[in-house]
């Protein structure tokens, strides 16, 4: 057994019997009230999953394991001291509760480098049967799906293994899926953009860099880059629609690239991770219909009320949870600012987080009018070169795996039983709002 492995069982055994004895002891006790309301604008508030890999704040914003995104980029070891850190730590610190050290940090890097070398070979026969025009993430939810021939946690399942065992075939499963994920990425994004010429994964590398590398960007700012991307976008509680999709198909004891790749559907959505991809879209046409990279303020409003008009959203702006501008996007400015201070779509970025919050504020209606993470992570990563926006999804989607699949294996841990919430129809929920 792997040394993360035996230190997930010590944790995990004494973790789940505290859950059974807290079912046991105060399984009646209520927690909140719910609303007609809330129930009909998508359970906001609603408290129904338990999730420990991260809570979200709706003003501080996301801490994983209790830990800030800045007190991470401090805490969590590094390749080098004023790089950043390595995205292993973060999987360490959501799987078993604890900042780890360099050593075991380097352990998953070399683990997950050698697990990469077993996709077998109908994956990429899956990808290549797909057109070249498909988008990225119907290539990589494919390919996921492809890989899960695989599954350790099929194939234990079928033999019988007890459930209380559940939690080790999903967990060598996981480390499978995590450290193929930046293979897959790559060579769908050399498939599309960069006429098949593959680039062989550098098994010295750390899982983000070679992320970087293989994409054919392998200057140490790329690989930096990645870094910090892998970080931020991997995870978010437990309710958004990648982590709750991706839990929801689990507790039916689907293998975990079943439950993964139903995530990943949700996260292709406009208002999830595809807003990253939209925003961008956005940035474009407003350029050409402007005319100029450097619009003035006016332009900005005249051009974000326009497209309000037009009754669309804002892409990269608001939040179901967040009530402040996300950290998320925040770190990704300092960074920006200080490695490339510069570059023309930073600026626009910057210019117009002076000037759509109080657009969308006055609508009187958007509960956040504040940048959310894919407000400036395309813009970031196009300033980078990596200018190719239909990836940037599927960039979100490897890193999202972290948690959630982190998150999976806790599941099989405290044995969460098949989700099943209760629906009513129209006239119930009309007969409610009668009742006093
Ligand atoms: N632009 C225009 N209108 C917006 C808006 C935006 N950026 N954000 C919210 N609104 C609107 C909603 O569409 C809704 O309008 P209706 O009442 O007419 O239906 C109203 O304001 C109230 O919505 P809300 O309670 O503030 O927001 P929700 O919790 O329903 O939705 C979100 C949250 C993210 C889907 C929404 O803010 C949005 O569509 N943002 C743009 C897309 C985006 O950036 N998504 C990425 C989120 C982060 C991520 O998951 O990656």
């Amino acid at each position: 057994m792997d040394q993360v492995k035996q230190r997930l069982k010590e944790v995990g055994e004494s973790k789940s019997e505290q859950l059974k004895e807290l079912v046991r002891e105060h399984g009646n006790k209520v927690l909140q009230e719910v609303t007609i309301g809330q129930v009909l604008s998508g359970m906001k508030g609603v408290v129904a999953l338990l999730t420990d890999t991260s809570k979200l704040d709706p003003s501080e914003g996301i801490r994983f394991r209790g830990y800030s995104i800045p007190e991470l980029r401090a805490k969590l070891p590094k390749i080098k001291e004023d790089g950043e850190p390595l995205p292993e730590g973060l999987f360490y610190l959501m799987l078993i509760g604890e900042i780890p050290d360099k050593a075991t940090v380097d352990f998953i890097s070399q683990e997950w480098a050698r697990r990469a070398q077993g996709i077998p070979d109908h994956v990429f026969k899956v990808i290549d049967s797909l057109p070249i025009t498909a988008h990225p993430m119907i290539q990589f939810n494919t390919a996921i799906l492809a890989m899960s021939t695989e599954s350790h946690f099929r194939r234990a399942y079928m033999a019988g293994m007890d459930k209380k065992d559940y939690w080790d075939p999903m967990y060598e499963g996981v480390m499978d899926l995590i450290s193929r994920l930046p293979v897959i990425t790559a060579y769908i994004y050399r498939r599309c953009f960069h006429g098949q010429k593959h680039i062989k994964p550098d098994p010295s590398l750390d899982w983000a860099g070679n992320l970087a590398h293989m994409m054919g960007h392998s200057s140490e700012e790329a690989k930096r880059l990645m870094r910090l991307y892998m970080v931020l976008h991997a995870d978010h509680e437990g309710g958004n629609v990648s982590a709750h999709a991706t839990h929801l198909v689990g507790t039916a004891l689907s293998n975990p690239y079943y439950s993964f790749s139903a995530g990943m559907n949700g996260l292709a959505g406009p208002l999830h991770g595809m807003a990253n991809q939209e925003v961008m879209h956005w940035l474009e046409k407003l350029i050409k219909e402007i005319g100029t990279e450097t619009p003035s303020v006016d332009q900005i409003k005249d051009y974000a009320i326009t497209t309000l008009e037009q009754g669309r959203v804002i892409p990269g702006y608001g939040h179901a949870v967040l009530r402040k501008t996300d950290p998320r996007f925040s770190e990704q400015l300092d960074f920006a600012k200080k490695y490339i201070p510069d570059a023309p779509l930073i600026q626009l970025v910057s210019k117009i987080y002076e000037v759509v919050p109080d657009v969308l504020a006055s609508t009187g209606k958007v509960k956040n009018p504040w940048p959310n993470v894919d407000a400036i992570s395309g813009s970031l990563l196009s300033s980078y070169g990596i200018k190719e926006f239909p990836i940037y999804t599927v960039l979100f989607g490897v890193s999202r795996s972290l948690g959630v699949l982190t998150s999976l294996i806790w599941d099989r841990i405290y044995g969460m039983p098949l989700e099943r919430p209760s629906s009513q129809t129209f006239d119930w929920f009309g007969e409610q709002g009668k009742n006093k």
